[in-house]
């Protein structure tokens, strides 16, 4: 989409030295356009990300870099004070050579650029329940280390993004305009979420009387968004901060849940293969609990088994609404990507729901090694 020339211009605009190599397309994520960047200094090679924002997504791109930008020299300083290693464990921005955090293109377009994480990788699947173990235990820790983050400065870059009553409503006004026509193929799927709308009220209308705490909260918190040490498989840097802002941690643990402890892919056309696993359900919970649970107040840890629902649920209305509305918001391969991605979700949703007595009994006897009662 984006030749290697334009790319090379468009880097020449960041503090970055040596010659330009080389751009590969990196296709993880569905709003974002990212590559690994190379560059050649002095028989060195040097590589980053180089990411174009997706302002449709994105609307206020200055206030989101902001916030990257707070965050990630936040969670520096921490580490450098940990005695960790700064250009591993946390991505930072890399400036424009005018000063700024990013660069707009003479189409509007938004591009930035990261530190590049060397020796790491991504998991799209869970190969070992150790590693879910270990994914809990990282955005466990990844939400310790901004506990004290003034969460006054964030910017709210996507208003009521976890708000499950408000992306009900969406799907609604979708439902009502049907901007793509498709109104008709979905109707078992716009069912099975009217059916549940009383459950979308009840973590934001909890949040909103202060039985559950704001927190400053990662929000995608996928598997694929945490990177792994090629060396010794353990979990080193959080990424995608683009949704980092004031949330719940129930958001954080839910949307893990949703995508690291399904049997299938979030995309899988075969509903038979989709499940929860309750064993990597206990791993995560294990994980998550172990780092973060003595800072949850007992109602959050009461709600787990019920966020890995409802961020399910909700993932699934919000790809139901973007079938509907013509698929204008997720990255989609083929015509009913979206209308697929949602029946997996809804399929795990109503398999949650034949296991809730047997989530929280695992939330039980977490609470109960980790000594959380
Ligand atoms: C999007 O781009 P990616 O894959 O990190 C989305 C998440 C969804 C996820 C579903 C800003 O995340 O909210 O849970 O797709 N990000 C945004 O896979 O909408
Ligand atoms: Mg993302």
């Amino acid at each position: 989409m984006f030749s290697q020339d334009e790319l090379k211009r468009i880097l020449g605009h960041f503090m970055i030295s040596g010659a330009f190599v080389e751009c590969k397309a990196i296709d993880d994520g569905h709003i974002n356009n990212t590559f690994q960047a190379i560059f050649n200094n002095n028989g060195k090679y040097l590589h980053y990300l180089l990411q174009q924002i997706n302002t449709a997504v994105f609307k206020d791109p200055e206030h989101l870099m902001v916030n990257v930008d707070l965050v990630t020299s936040f969670l520096r300083d921490k580490i450098i004070a940990a005695g960790g290693d700064p250009e591993r464990e946390t991505l930072y921005c890399k400036p424009c050579r005018d000063g700024k955090k990013y660069y707009e293109d003479e189409n509007g377009r938004v591009w930035r650029v990261y530190n590049f994480v060397s020796d790491a990788f991504a998991y799209n699947s869970i190969e070992n329940p150790e590693v879910f173990y270990k994914a809990g235990r990282a955005f466990g820790e990844f939400q310790n280390q901004l506990a004290d983050f003034p969460i006054d400065s964030l910017f709210e870059t996507i208003p009521d993004f976890h708000h499950t009553a408000k992306r009900y409503r969406n799907l609604q006004n979708s439902i009502r305009r049907n901007a793509s026509g498709r109104k008709s193929v979905c109707e078992k799927e716009i069912a099975f979420a009217e059916a549940r709308k009383d459950d979308t009220y009840v973590l934001t209308g909890k949040t909103e009387i202060g039985e559950l705490p704001v927190r400053v909260t990662h929000n995608d918190t996928k598997l694929n968004n945490i990177l792994f040490d090629r060396a010794t498989d353990e979990p080193i840097c959080v990424v995608d901060l683009d949704t980092v802002m004031p949330g719940s941690a129930l958001y954080d643990f839910g949307d893990a849940i949703r995508f690291g402890a399904n049997t299938a892919a979030e995309d899988e056309p075969d509903l038979s293969k989709v499940s929860l696993d309750l064993e990597l359900f206990r791993q995560y919970t294990r994980g998550y609990l172990s780092a973060a649970g003595k800072s949850l107040t007992d109602a959050e840890i009461d709600l787990l088994p019920f966020a890995a629902k409802m961020m399910t649920l909700e993932c699934g209305m919000r790809f139901l609404t973007d079938f509907i509305d013509g698929d204008v918001y997720f990255k989609t391969e083929y015509p009913e990507h979206n209308l697929v991605r949602c029946r997996t979700q809804f399929a795990l949703v109503a398999d949650m729901e034949c296991k809730t007595d047997e989530m929280n009994a695992i939330v039980r006897s977490c609470r109960t090694e980790l000594e959380l009662v």
